[in-house]
C-alpha cells in the first residue's frame, strides 16, 4: 500500500506508537521556532527543565509580535529572549527582521523536516514539503530539550487541485474556498494534503498561504509536494543543498478527497466574525469600507508585495480608506525598496509598518467604531482587530489593494489584464539580523536578564481526588483562544506575567470571570463544540490555571489547545451527549466524585453530578497513557523535568 507524505514524513520521525489513525504517536522534532508573545513562557519553562543546550538541529527565537514598544515590558521580554537564544543554542531573529513563519520559511525551513512552533500558523512550512505543527509553548521547549512531541495520528485529507488560477484569483481564494467547504472545525484531527496537476502552478509563497491558512481549519498541518518549484524557491534563497523530493505515492490511501479546479475558482471573502463564513464578491454585494490592511504571515511575501505595487501604481488610496502595508521579513521589505514597489506604495498614499504581525494581533491600526476593514490575514474573530465592534472581512492582496483603489469591496478582475508576476531568481540574502548562538564553551558567561515584568511560571498541583467546584463561566460554541486569553497593544505586554494577564480572561464574553473565579477559589469552565480554537497561546490555559479552573467540559475542543490545558493540568472533559449542555447553568455546582482514582485506573466514562440540578451527566475523559500521567501530576512541567533528565 502506497504512503501519503504525511505518512513519509511521520513514519521517518516516529519514536513512540503505531501509525494508526486516532492513536497517540511520539514524533521526533528537527526543528523549532518560537515567537516573542508566546516565547518568554516557553523559554522560562525551557529553563526550568534544567536542559543546559537546544538538542534540535536547529531552533530559531523570532521577535515579530510585541513590537510597539509602549513601556518597558515588550523590550525587556526581546532581551530576555535574545540572551536565552544566545545560551541555550538558538538563533535569534531581531525585531525587524520579519515574521516568524515568513522569515522560516525564506531562510530555514527543509523539506521532509519536522517542525514545532509556539504559533499556530506554524504550517506555514508545509508550503516547502516540511511537517510543520503549531504547539503551546511547553511542548515546544520540551522538544527543544530534545524530548519527542505528541498527536493523535492524523487522518490524511487529499486535495486534489487542477487546472490554474485565472488572472486576480490568488492563492488566498483557494484556502477560503476550502474553508468555506470544511469549515473551522472540518479539519481537527487531519493533515491537509495538496496533490495534482495544479500544485505545478503555485509558487513556493503561494503554497504557503494555504498551508499558513490550514491552521484556520483546525487541522494539525497542511503539505504541499517538495517539487521542482520548492527547488527553485530554495536555489533563490542560496538553501538549493536542502532540497529533497517529497510526494505521496500513487497508490496512497487517503481518509477523504477534495476536488478544486483552480480555474474555477473566483475572488471570496471571509465576512465577520469567522474564516469560514465565505462568500464571493457579488453575494457580498456593495459594501463601502474605511480600512484595508495588508501583511501578516499568511500574505506578506515579495511576490504578494509586487502586485500590491502594480495595481496601487501612480494611483491614490480613497480619500476615505486608510491603507497599511506591513511587508513580511526585512529581505522582502528590502527587495521592494530595490524593485520600485515600495515607492509606488509610498506614492499611492499606503502607510508602510514594519515587517511584523502589527495589526493582525491588534498591535496598532485598530479600525474606526464599528469600522468596515479588508483585511489579507487569516482570522478575523470579533475584537480581535481592537476595535470591539470592527467588521473584518479577509481576501487576497489582489483583492485588498484594487479595494483601497476605489473606496469598495472590489472584484480585483475588473483591473483588466494581469501581467506575470514572477519569483526572482535569486532574493537579496543578508542574515545580519539572526545572531548566532554563543558557543558551548562560552555559554556559562551568558547572563539572562529578567525584567520586572517577567513572572514565573504559575504555581501547579497534582489532579484533587475529589473535584466538587461551581461553574464560573458557561459559553457557546467556537469559542476562540482570543475570547479566552484576548491579545491586543494593550494586553500583549503582560504575557510573561500570568497574574496580570489573568484579569483579562474571557474578558470579550465576560469582564467579571477574572474576580468570580479568584473569589470561588476553584471552578470549572463550561462550553461548547470547538472550544479553544484558533492560536496556540498557552496562556488561554495558564490564566484558567491561575484563576483556579480546575476542569473544562465542552462539546468538543480544538487540537492545541485541548493539549495546552492537560500540559497545565487542567482536565478536559467532552460531553457524552451533546444535550446534556443545557441541563448545567453557571453558577451550578458539580462533583466528579474520586475522579483521581478514576483517571489513575484509565477510565474513560466518568460522571458528573449537577449538585443544585441533580442531574448525572456522563463525561468522556480521554486520555492516554501519557497524558494520564501527566494530569496526574498536575501539568507537563513536572512531569518532563524528571524524564529529561
Ligand atoms: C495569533 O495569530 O493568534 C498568534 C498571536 O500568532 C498566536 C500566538 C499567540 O497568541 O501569541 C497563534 O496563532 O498561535
Ligand atoms: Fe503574527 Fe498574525 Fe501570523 Fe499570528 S497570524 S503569527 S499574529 S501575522
Amino acid at each position: 500500500m502506497g504512503l501519503t507524505m504525511t505518512e513519509k514524513i511521520l513514519s521517518a520521525h516516529l519514536v513512540e506508537g503505531k501509525l494508526e489513525r486516532g492513536t497517540e504517536i511520539g514524533i521526533r522534532i528537527d526543528q523549532t521556532l518560537t515567537q516573542d508573545a508566546t516565547g518568554t513562557m516557553a523559554y522560562l519553562e525551557f529553563e526550568a527543565m534544567g536542559v543546559p543546550r537546544v538538542r534540535t538541529e536547529r531552533s530559531v527565537a523570532y521577535i515579530d509580535h510585541n513590537t510597539l514598544q509602549n513601556g518597558f515590558e515588550n523590550a525587556d521580554d526581546h532581551r530576555f529572549i535574545g540572551y536565552c537564544a544566545k545560551k541555550h543554542g538558538l538563533f535569534f531573529s531581531r525585531p525587524g527582521n520579519g515574521i516568524c513563519h515568513q522569515v522560516h520559511l525564506e531562510r530555514f525551513g527543509i523539506p521532509g523536516k519536522t517542525l514545532i512552533g509556539s504559533d499556530s500558523h506554524t504550517p506555514t512550512g508545509g508550503g516547502l514539503g516540511m511537517l510543520a505543527i503549531g504547539a503551546g509553548g511547553l511542548d515546544v521547549a520540551v522538544a527543544m530539550g530534545g524530548g519527542a512531541y505528541y498527536i493523535t495520528c492524523p487522518k490524511v485529507v487529499n486535495v486534489r487541485l487542477t487546472g490554474k488560477l485565472s488572472p486576480w484569483v490568488a492563492a488566498k481564494d483557494v484556502i477560503l474556498e476550502v474553508l468555506r467547504r470544511m469549515s473551522v472545525k472540518g479539519g481537527v484531527g487531519k493533515v491537509i494534503e495538496y496533490t495534482g496537476e495544479g500544485v505545478k502552478t503555485l509558487t513556493v509563497p503561494e503554497r504557503a498561504t494555504i498551508t499558513n491558512m490550514g491552521a484556520e481549519l483546525g487541522a494539525t498541518t497542511s503539505v504541499f509536494p517538495s517539487d521542482e518549484m520548492t527547488k527553485a524557491f530554495l536555489k533563490a534563497q542560496k538553501r538549493e543543498e536542502v532540497w529533497i523530493p517529497l510526494a505521496a505515492d500513487e497508490d496512497a490511501v487517503y481518509d477523504e478527497v477534495i476536488d478544486i479546479d483552480l480555474s474555477k475558482l473566483e475572488p471570496l471573502a471571509a465576512c465577520p466574525h469567522s474564516p469560514d463564513n465565505v462568500k464571493s464578491m457579488s453575494e457580498i454585494g456593495r459594501l463601502k469600507i474605511d480600512q484595508v490592511c495588508i501583511g501578516s504571515c499568511t500574505n506578506s511575501s515579495l511576490l504578494d508585495m509586487m502586485k500590491v505595487a502594480y495595481i496601487l501604481k501612480g494611483k491614490t488610496v480613497h480619500p476615505d480608506v486608510s491603507l497599511s502595508i506591513a511587508p513580511g521579513s526585512k529581505q522582502v521589505l528590502n527587495m521592494i525598496a530595490a524593485n520600485g514597489c515600495l515607492g509606488d506604495m509610498i506614492d499611492a498614499g499606503a502607510r508602510i509598518l514594519e515587517s511584523a504581525c502589527g495589526p493582525c494581533i491588534g498591535m496598532g491600526q485598530s479600525p474606526n467604531s464599528a469600522g468596515i476593514s479588508l483585511r489579507t490575514f487569516n482570522r478575523n474573530f470579533e475584537g480581535r482587530s481592537g476595535t470591539k465592534d470592527g467588521q473584518i472581512y479577509l481576501v487576497s492582496p489582489e483583492t485588498a489593494a484594487a479595494s483601497a483603489l476605489t473606496g469598495y469591496l472590489t472584484d480585483p478582475r475588473t483591473l483588466g489584464d494581469m501581467p506575470e508576476f514572477k519569483l526572482p531568481e535569486v532574493f537579496t540574502i543578508n542574515d545580519n539580523m539572526v545572531t548566532l548562538p554563543a558557543e558551548e564553551k562560552d555559554m556559562d558567561s551568558v547572563e539572562i536578564k529578567l525584567g520586572p515584568n517577567i513572572k514565573p511560571y504559575p504555581e501547579t498541583h497534582p489532579l484533587l481526588e475529589t473535584i466538587d467546584a461551581p461553574v464560573s463561566l458557561k459559553v457557546g460554541d467556537n469559542i476562540t483562544t482570543d475570547h479566552i486569553m484576548p491579545a491586543g497593544a494593550k494586553i500583549l505586554p503582560l504575557r510573561s506575567n500570568i497574574p496580570k494577564i489573568s484579569e483579562h480572561c474571557f474578558a470579550v464574553c465576560d469582564e467579571e470571570f477574572p474576580k468570580r473565579a479568584k473569589e470561588l477559589g476553584r471552578s470549572i469552565i463550561v462550553g461548547g463544540a470547538n472550544y479553544g480554537q484558533g492560536s496556540s497561546r498557552e496562556h488561554a490555559a495558564l490564566a484558567p490555571l491561575y484563576l483556579g479552573v480546575k476542569a473544562v467540559l465542552v462539546k468538543s475542543f480544538a487540537r492545541i489547545h485541548r493539549a495546552n490545558l492537560i500540559n497545565a493540568g487542567i482536565l478536559p472533559l467532552t460531553f457524552v451527549n451533546e444535550a446534556d449542555y443545557d441541563k448545567i447553568a453557571q453558577g451550578d455546582q458539580l462533583v466528579l466524585a474520586d475522579v483521581r482514582k478514576a483517571v489513575e485506573a484509565g477510565k474513560t466514562e466518568l460522571t458528573v453530578i449537577n449538585k443544585t440540578s441533580g442531574a448525572e451527566i456522563p463525561v468522556l475523559c480521554e486520555l492516554t497513557g501519557r497524558t494520564k500521567d501527566i494530569m496526574l501530576a498536575g501539568g507537563l512541567l513536572d512531569y518532563t523535568r524528571e524524564t529529561l533528565k
